[in-house]
């Protein structure tokens, strides 16, 4: 089994961070995404998406998308973890607040860094007002997660699920990429924050 991913991507990191927790580590090949390494026909022909992270299985067959990567390492090493869920609740829960983050946080960021940069208009059409828009929805999404995050101490759940590791990704992305400052805003934020940084799964 393979891993292609460029390391310190949002995207790959959210896996990286994973595996940390399952405790299980696999072979990684290294793309670099700025100049293209996944534009090749060889990747292009491999991943669906044409992103990373990619994960090639021993039998040729290839999986994208980093929460659909995640799910196959929980099932294929069976643990106690729960990290998509234990209950019926929960999973739904997890399923939940794992999209709400997503469509709501994480891929506007993504839009908001892409569009108002430009920084892959060697292969997309960047709309600079889209991006701004972006950032704006982004933003106005960060309230909501202050209150749930006063409200639980775990974005989904009461305990820790694979939604803290997307929610750790995109704050982290708020700050750095989009120049939000998340934790000096939002202190239930930056509570939660400094809580799961301290995960040592997080530190490698
Ligand atoms: N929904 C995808 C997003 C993947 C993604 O956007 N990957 C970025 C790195 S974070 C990438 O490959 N960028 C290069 C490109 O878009 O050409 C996932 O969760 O895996």
């Amino acid at each position: 089994m393979k891993l292609y991913e460029t390391a310190m991507t949002p995207s790959c990191r959210r896996v990286s961070i994973f595996l940390n927790e399952l405790g299980v580590d696999v072979e990684r090949v290294a793309l670099n995404v700025r100049d293209g390494d996944n534009l090749s026909a060889e990747f292009l022909a491999k991943a669906v998406n044409g992103k990373v992270p990619m994960l090639e299985l021993d039998n040729g067959e290839t999986l994208c998308e980093s929460v659909a990567i995640c799910r196959y390492f929980d099932e294929l090493y069976p643990n106690e973890l729960g990290l998509f869920g234990s209950t019926a609740l929960e999973k739904a829960q997890v399923e939940m607040w794992h999209r709400v983050v997503e469509f709501q946080g994480l891929y506007a960021g993504f839009q908001a860094f892409r569009n108002m940069t430009g920084i892959y208009n060697d292969r997309e059409r960047c709309v600079a007002e889209w991006g701004k828009e972006s950032k704006l929805r982004v933003e106005e999404f960060l309230p909501t997660l202050d209150k749930r995050l006063a409200e639980s101490s775990y974005v989904a759940s009461d305990r820790f699920t694979v939604v803290d590791i997307t929610t750790y990704i995109f704050i982290g992305f708020c700050t750095k990429a989009l120049d939000i400052d998340v934790t000096g805003q939002y202190p239930s934020i930056a509570k939660w924050f400094s809580r799961v940084s301290e995960r040592k799964a997080f530190q490698a």
